[in-house]
């Protein structure tokens, strides 16, 4: 009974990316979601599929450590503990509920906000960092940036503006909405899923992510993300999300 259809490109890159969207950003309308891995009630913590250390120099290992295994955590055990009351989102995954903020009860709108949020935006950028990473992006989401933003030169200074702007604590995004990529940031946890907009590649621009390697630069940290960031795998999101 198995297929015996060779596996292409293209069906690989959609295999990947449906593979990444269970590991937590599902791409359908609200209430339309499938059960993601990580991303029902309760959270886990994904694993990481590279050591801590394996972005050096350009993410420290400290900094990776402390930010997947206690910052990530700490957004899981709140959500978690918010959601204990609330049996009627236990079979709510965190992306539909970040897609319909509105209809979550209003006692724990704010702390799941921020704290599935949370959960879910992390476990993107895990999924779009990586070692042996950088370079230029290809396939179907390199030309798709060239045709949005003339080329992939000035997509990053679109970005690196976006990063670099946002004030305080937040998220820097390259994002799918109505078949378009935009470049946009977002406050604190706050998801381009509740803009109706399916993430493509997030940058956290928490200090958290970076003061310790980075300190107060900023700009420093956002250069280096060039040179993780794994352009595959926003491919395969990309491709999955269209
Ligand atoms: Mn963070």
């Amino acid at each position: 009974m198995l297929s015996s259809r060779p596996v292409t490109r293209r069906t690989a890159l959609k295999t990947l990316g449906a593979g990444a969207a269970l590991a937590g950003l599902g791409s359908l309308p609200a209430g339309a979601a499938p059960a993601a891995a990580g991303t029902m009630p309760p959270f886990v913590l994904p694993k990481l599929d590279y050591a801590y250390d394996a972005l050096e120099p350009h993410f420290d290992a400290r900094t990776m450590e402390i930010h997947h295994g206690k910052h990530h955590q700490a957004y899981i055990t709140n959500a978690n503990n918010a959601l204990k009351d609330q049996p009627a989102l236990a079979t709510q995954s965190a992306e539909a509920m970040m897609r319909n903020l509105e209809a979550l009860p209003a006692a724990v709108r704010t702390v799941l906000r921020n704290n599935a949020g949370g959960h879910l935006n992390h476990a993107h950028f895990w999924q779009i960092i990586g070692p042996k990473a950088g370079g230029v992006p290809k396939a179907e989401l390199g030309s798709a940036i060239t045709q949005a933003f003339g080329s992939f030169d000035e997509f990053k200074t679109r970005f690196a503006a976006a990063a670099a702007g946002r004030f305080g604590s937040g998220w820097a995004w390259l994002a799918l909405k109505d078949g378009k990529l935009a470049v946009t940031s977002t406050a604190n946890q706050d998801t381009p899923l509740s803009d109706g907009a399916v993430p493509i590649v997030g940058l956290d621009v928490w200090e958290h992510a970076y003061y310790l390697k980075y300190q107060n630069r900023r700009a420093d940290f956002i250069a280096a993300f060039w040179q993780v960031v794994n352009w595959d795998r926003a491919n395969a999101l990309f491709v999955a999300a269209r």
